[in-house]
Order: structure tokens, then C-alpha cells, then sequence
């Protein structure tokens, strides 16, 4: 037998479970907001074209309108100012949307406090339990978060001082992008960077280090406390569009039952 006709058997016989960790794609899905005077994003909608009626008597289908950072979806290095030079999203070479994951599971903390940052520290002592960050794959942070996914208002977690939600310290976010081996972060919020990161130095250091380095983001991810914190095979599919600085994208966890 081949590795994939062994995968393949696998997958039938459930002993490799598929995990969807995309959110829904709907006008209710969440979207960052962003503070003026800085311009926001759409969310998602669809327009009927017909529905088995006279504009197209034996078919249904929509237009789809939507922003490229919106529900679960893919930052490319373009994104942001420090990766201006790096690849858009219909560049990412389709080797890298495959390739290995693991999650740090930090939802306790981010119980007590939605303000919690990931720390070198804390990935440190990860390391120490489960060996290294992944060549070549994602570091996924849980943080309990995809829960309120259903409430705009939850999700975002805002008051007078602004969004309030977890993330990734400025020196974790250096570190992650100039020293760890891993491609990109995966993350349950609405972006991947902390609430409260637009006052940080650099602001959003998470998209400024990531980025710039020429590796990736993914944000409102579901499901990641199915899954183990090692051994995932992380499939990420964000459509192909061209100068695109990012995409909804179908993400999807390979792990061993
Ligand atoms: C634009 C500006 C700031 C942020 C974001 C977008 C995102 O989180 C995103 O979806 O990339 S923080
Ligand atoms: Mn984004």
C-alpha cells in the first residue's frame, strides 16, 4: 500500500477524523471593527440571481459579496505594510496549504482574562511538554474564543476602551516570525492579533512581524478544542485571488483517532 491509499483507508475507517475548523459564511458572521478614522470591511452576503422561478426556472444560485478578511480566513503576507513586497494570496504555493499544526491551549486563561497575551514563556514551557514548533506548519492558539462566534457583540468584546479579546505579545510575535520554524498562527478571533493591539509598539505585531516575514494568518477558527495538541495535518484552501491580500478560506484538521 501506498501512504495514500493507507490514508484513504484510514479516513474510512475512521481511524483519521477530518476536522472542520471553519466558521459558517453568513451575514451574521462576525467582522473586525475597526476604530475612525480607519475604513472597515464588508461582511459577507449573497444576492439571489433566481431561485426555480422565471429569472432561471431549473436552478438557484447567488452573487456573493464579501471582504477578503472576513469569517475564517487567510492573511498573506501583503496584507500589511511590512510584507508590501511579499506574496499575495494567490501566490502562497499550494505545498504550503498542507503541512503540520499544533495547538496551545491557553481558554483557562483567557477565561479569567480577555485580555491575555501568548508569551515566549508560555511557548517555552509548550516546548518542554511536546517537543518543538513545527517546521513548516502552524502554531494554532486556543483561547476558548470561537464560542461567542455567534455573537458579533461577544466576539468582539468591546467597551469604551475598545475591543477587548487574546493575543499574542509584541515579543511573542517577533519571536514567532524571526526565530520559530513555523509558517504561520492560527487563531479563534476575529484577527490575529490581541484586541488591544492597535495601542501596542509596533501596532498589530502579530500582522506586522508575521507578515513581514513572509509568513501567514488565520483567524475565526472553530473547533480547534477537538483537536489534539500535536500530530494535526492542517489543510488551509483560501481562494486564489489574484492580488488578493487575503481570503475566506476552508480549513481543515487531519488528526488520529
Ligand atoms: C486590518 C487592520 C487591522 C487588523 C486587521 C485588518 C485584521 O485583523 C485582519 O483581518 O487581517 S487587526
Ligand atoms: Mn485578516
Amino acid at each position: 500500500m501506498t501512504a495514500l491509499t493507507t490514508l484513504l483507508a484510514d479516513l474510512a475507517a475512521g481511524n483519521i477524523e477530518v476536522v472542520d475548523l471553519t466558521a459558517p459564511l453568513s451575514e451574521q458572521t462576525p467582522i473586525i471593527q475597526l476604530p475612525p478614522p480607519f475604513a472597515n470591511t464588508q461582511g459577507f452576503a449573497l444576492q439571489e440571481i433566481s431561485r426555480y422561478d422565471e429569472r432561471g426556472p431549473a436552478w438557484a444560485w447567488h452573487n456573493i459579496s464579501a471582504g477578503e478578511h472576513c469569517g475564517t480566513h487567510f492573511d498573506a503576507p501583503v496584507h500589511w505594510i511590512s510584507g508590501r513586497d511579499g506574496l499575495d494570496v494567490a501566490q502562497v504555493p499550494a505545498t504550503q496549504l498542507v503541512g503540520p499544526a499544533v495547538v496551545v491551549d491557553k481558554s483557562a486563561e483567557c477565561a479569567d482574562n480577555p485580555d491575555f497575551l501568548l508569551e515566549i514563556e508560555h511557548l517555552e514551557a509548550w516546548q518542554q511538554e511536546h517537543g518543538p514548533l513545527p517546521a513548516g506548519g502552524w502554531l494554532l492558539l486556543r483561547t476558548g474564543w470561537d464560542a461567542r462566534a455567534s455573537d458579533q457583540a461577544a466576539f468582539l468584546n468591546a467597551n469604551e476602551t475598545g475591543p477587548h479579546t487574546p493575543g499574542i505579545s509584541i515579543a511573542c510575535a517577533r519571536w514567532l516570525a524571526e526565530e520559530a520554524p513555523i509558517i504561520g498562527v492560527g487563531v479563534e478571533t476575529v484577527g490575529t492579533d490581541a484586541g488591544t493591539a492597535h495601542s501596542f509598539d509596533p501596532p498589530f505585531p502579530c500582522h506586522s512581524f508575521l507578515l513581514g516575514a513572509g509568513k501567514y494568518g488565520l483567524t475565526q477558527l472553530a473547533n480547534l478544542g477537538k483537536l489534539p495538541p500535536t500530530g494535526i495535518v492542517l489543510i488551509a484552501a483560501p481562494l486564489p485571488i489574484v492580488g488578493g491580500t487575503g481570503s475566506p478560506a476552508r480549513v481543515l484538521a487531519l488528526v488520529q483517532r
